[in-house]
C-alpha cells in the first residue's frame, strides 16, 4: 500500500489533493486538525492533515494477494486457492509475461478461475471506494446515489460531511439533509427559479414528444386565466398529427381561447398578429426530430426568440438522464433560461433535476406530477425542490 500525508485548509480541500494524486480508490487512513500559532500564541490557524492510502499493483503482479483487501474469511479461502493456482501456473510459464492468451495453455477451468476471481476483486473494489467515508455516513450517500444525484455531487457532499464528522462526535441523518439542503441551495440560488414572468407575451414551449409539452399548457393555461385573469390564446406549430391540434383546441375550447395553426413562418407572423390583442400566447411546438440540428434550426426560424418571449425546456422524468443530456444539448442554441419538469409522479429519484440545472446552468419553472389538467402542476421554489430530494426519505 502506498501511503501519503496531506496537509490543506480543509478537509474537502485535502479529499481533493488525495483524489489527484492517489485515485478514486484511495483510502483516508487517518485525519487531524492541526492549530498552528502566530504572534505570541494570538493568532490560530487550523489546518488538517490527513492520511491517505493505496493499494498498489505491480504491473507484472498480476494478482494481488488476498491479504491487502478487505474481504470476508470465505471470500480470502477462495481467493487464496485461486491465487496458488494462478501463482503456481505462472511461475511454471516464466519467464513469459503474464497476459491470459490463446498461447499461454492456461486450461478453460483455469481461465473460468481468473473470470470469477476478476468480478470477485470488483465487488471488493466497489467496497474499498465505499470505506472512503465513515460508516456512519454510508446510509447517507447511499440515499444521495439512490435519488440519482451525480457522481461528482455526492462526492462533494460526501467530503462537506465528511469534514463536519470530523469536528463533531457524532452525526444523524437530519443533520446530514441540512448540510446537504446548504450546500444545493447555494449551488442552485444563482439560477433563475420560478414560473411564468407574465410580463413576456410570448411563451414558447419546447421539447421532444411525448413529454407533456401540450399538457402542460393547458395547466399553465389554465392558471393564467383563472389566478392572473389573463387574456390568453394558442398558436400551435405541432402540425404533424392531427391528434396534436385537436388536443390543444379542446383545451382552448374550455379556456374559450382562440388557437392559431402555424404550418410555416407565414402563418406563424400572421397568427401573431391576430393573437395581438391578448396578454399571453402560448406556443406549441412539435417534438419530432430532435435529434437532428435542422429541426433546431427550423424552429429558430419559424418561431420568436425574441426579448418578447420566453423559453422553456420540457423534459420528462422517466427519461434516461444521458438521453435528457442530449437534448440539452440539441437545443443548446436556442436560448432557453428554464427547464419543464414533467412526470414526477412516476419516479423516485429527483436528483436528475439538480444535476441537469446545475450542469446547464438553466433555471427551473415548474414540475408537474400527474395527468390533470390543470391541478397536477408546481411552480418551482427552491426551498419546495430541495424538500422533495428528500421527500423520499420520509415515505
Ligand atoms: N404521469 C404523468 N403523465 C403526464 C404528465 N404530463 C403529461 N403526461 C402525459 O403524457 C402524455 C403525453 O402528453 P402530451 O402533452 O401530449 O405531450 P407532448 O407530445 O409533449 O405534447 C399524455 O398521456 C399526458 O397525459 C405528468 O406530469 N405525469
Ligand atoms: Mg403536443
Amino acid at each position: 500500500m502506498k501511503m501519503k500525508k496531506y496537509y490543506a485548509s480543509s478537509i474537502p480541500e485535502a479529499m481533493k489533493q488525495v483524489r489527484a494524486e492517489l485515485g478514486e480508490d484511495a483510502v483516508i487512513l487517518n485525519s487531524k486538525v492541526i492549530i498552528t500559532k502566530k504572534f505570541f500564541g494570538m493568532i490560530k490557524k487550523k489546518s488538517f492533515e490527513v492520511v491517505a492510502g493505496v493499494d498498489t499493483i505491480e504491473p507484472n503482479h498480476v494478482v494481488p494477494t488476498p491479504a491487502i483487501l478487505p474481504a470476508t474469511t470465505k471470500d480470502n479461502a477462495r481467493l487464496q486457492e485461486i491465487t496458488n493456482a494462478i501463482q503456481a501456473k505462472i511461475h511454471q510459464d516464466q519467464p513469459q509475461p503474464v497476459t491470459v492468451n490463446e498461447d499461454t495453455g492456461i486450461s478453460e477451468e483455469l481461465r473460468k478461475e481468473i473470470a470469477d476471481l476478476k468480478s470477485l476483486m470488483q465487488s471488493m473494489h466497489k467496497k474499498t471506494t465505499k470505506a472512503q467515508y465513515p460508516d456512519e455516513l454510508l446510509p447517507f450517500i447511499e440515499y444521495l446515489k439512490q435519488q440519482e444525484l451525480s457522481e461528482e455531487l455526492i462526492t462533494t457532499i460526501g467530503d462537506e460531511l465528511f469534514m463536519y464528522f470530523r469536528e463533531a462526535s457524532e452525526i444523524n441523518f437530519s443533520q446530514c439533509k441540512l448540510i446537504t439542503k446548504n450546500l444545493l441551495r447555494k449551488k442552485l440560488e444563482s439560477l433563475p427559479i420560478g414560473g411564468l414572468s407574465y410580463e413576456r407575451k410570448y411563451i414558447n414551449v419546447l421539447g421532444p414528444t411525448g413529454v407533456g409539452k401540450t399538457t402542460t399548457i393547458a395547466k399553465m393555461a389554465a392558471r393564467a386565466v383563472l389566478e392572473k385573469k389573463k387574456k390568453i390564446g394558442f398558436i400551435t406549430t405541432d402540425t404533424y398529427r392531427i391528434a396534436a391540434i385537436e388536443q390543444l383546441k379542446t383545451y382552448a375550447g374550455l379556456l374559450q381561447a382562440p388557437v392559431e395553426i402555424a404550418y410555416n413562418a407565414t402563418d406563424f407572423e400572421q397568427a401573431i398578429q391576430k393573437l395581438s390583442y391578448l396578454d399571453l400566447v402560448f406556443i406549441d411546438t412539435a417534438g419530432r426530430n430532435y435529434k437532428e440540428t435542422k429541426y433546431v434550426d427550423d424552429l429558430q426560424r419559424l418561431i420568436k426568440f425574441d426579448d418578447q418571449a420566453e423559453s422553456f425546456l420540457v423534459l420528462a422524468m422517466t427519461t434516461k438522464e444521458k438521453d435528457m443530456a442530449n437534448i440539452v444539448d440539441q437545443f443548446k442554441q436556442l436560448p432557453i433560461e428554464k427547464f419543464i419538469f414533467t412526470k414526477i409522479d412516476e419516479t423516485n429519484s429527483i436528483g436528475t433535476m439538480i444535476n441537469l440545472m446545475i450542469k446547464y446552468t438553466k433555471g427551473l419553472a415548474y414540475y408537474t406530477n400527474g395527468q390533470e389538467v390543470p391541478e397536477d402542476i408546481e411552480e418551482a421554489d427552491l426551498e419546495a425542490v430541495l424538500n422533495l430530494f428528500f421527500q423520499g426519505e420520509e415515505k
